[in-house]
């Protein structure tokens, strides 16, 4: 039997190389898997819990959905919806926030790192938010969940929620725990800028991301600008310790070739960056100019983008409205 995947990305502008390869290239593979029932979701419920421009946010609901079908998700056979449109989201995420704990939510670190000094000033949804995405895996019986890395968390997060709804409303198995899909290696891509900070849609340097719709001389002038050190590239896997830039730029071409970090060492062992860096913008040019070029033509048919999301959403609402009776049932309502 197939797997049920459901995942979400945020329409907060921006989409990046981190993105892509951590999560939406995951997701189309996971399509390519015939049996699987796949459900991708623009969570833009999720995109309000920190200040957002309604103009900017319409048009950067359409920019994700573009970017998925650009990328190779086929809307036909993967349902695509932005959340929103499905108020059982919303729902479901009240009523599991009454069965989460706050002691839970205290050790989230992505609040932690996102929130910084302003924890007193910032939105209760940021908080929240992850019992939100478990509202969105939850509502859909999801088995799998392609994320990032820095997802992690929260999914296990997710996981303590449905055992407590089960358990407190004696539904044994009635919300199921899903496994989350991180890939072994390349999960976490870091700022071009700074090799410890994870690249991010909300870094103020443009410089430190390669965006999905950046051009061919954005792209090589992004590689030629990326941080890196005085060494020449390592023969070896273990020469990459304290080297984080270094490791970064090789596990993206690695990532990109489709091929493991030992291979691509193998192929640039002792050379400079500049060629290694040359050969790098070639193999971004390949693979995301093409998506780029995709995303703006979809994006000069609002009327198709449009029609995508409400058909994905019809689609959607008929299973997480099944889902959120019963467990309206079961709360006693
Ligand atoms: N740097 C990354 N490396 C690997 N995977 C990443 N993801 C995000 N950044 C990286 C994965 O992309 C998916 C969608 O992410 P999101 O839209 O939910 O937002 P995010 O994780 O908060 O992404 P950003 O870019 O870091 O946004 P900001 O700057 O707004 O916080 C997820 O599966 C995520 O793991």
């Amino acid at each position: 039997m197939g797997k049920k995947i459901f995942s979400g990305v945020q329409p907060t502008g921006n989409l990046h190389l981190g993105n892509y390869l951590g999560a939406i290239k995951n997701f189309v593979d996971l399509q390519n898997e015939k049996e699987n029932q796949c459900i991708f979701c623009v969570v833009d419920l999720h995109a309000i819990t920190v200040k957002q421009d309604p103009k900017e946010l319409k048009k950067n609901i359409r920019e994700t959905a573009a970017t998925f079908i650009a990328s190779g998700i086929d809307p036909i056979n993967s349902i695509i919806f932005n959340q929103s449109m499905v108020p059982a989201h919303s729902e479901a995420a009240w009523i599991l926030s009454c069965v989460s704990r706050i002691g839970w939510l205290n050790r989230m670190t992505q609040f932690k790192e996102k929130a910084g000094k302003n924890k007193e000033k910032v939105s209760i949804g940021l908080y929240s938010y992850p019992v939100l995405m478990a509202a969105d895996i939850l509502l859909y019986d999801a088995s799998h969940v392609p994320v990032g890395d820095d997802q992690k968390q929260h999914l296990e997060l997710c996981r303590d929620i449905a055992q407590k709804f089960n358990n407190d409303f004696n539904a044994p198995d009635f919300l199921k725990s899903p496994e989350p899909l991180i890939q072994k290696e390349f999960s976490r891509i870091m700022s071009l800028k700074d090799g410890i900070k994870k690249m991010s849609k909300s870094d103020p340097s443009d410089l430190s991301r390669i965006n999905l719709t950046d051009s061919k001389d954005e792209i090589i002038n992004k590689i030629k600008k990326a941080k890196t050190d005085p060494l020449q590239l390592p023969k070896e896997t273990k020469d990459l310790i304290e080297r984080p830039e270094a490791e970064n730029l090789l596990g993206i071409y690695s990532s990109l070739k489709n091929q493991d970090l030992e291979k691509s060492i193998s192929e640039f062992s002792g050379k400079n960056f500049a060629e290694f860096k040359d050969k790098l913008s070639e193999i971004l040019i390949e693979k995301i100019e093409p998506i780029s070029e995709e995303i703006k033509k979809l994006l000069n048919d609002e009327k198709y983008l449009d029609k995508i999301l409400l058909e994905g959403s019809n689609k959607a609402s008929i299973i997480a409205s099944k889902k959120i009776k019963k467990i309206k049932e079961l709360v006693g309502f």
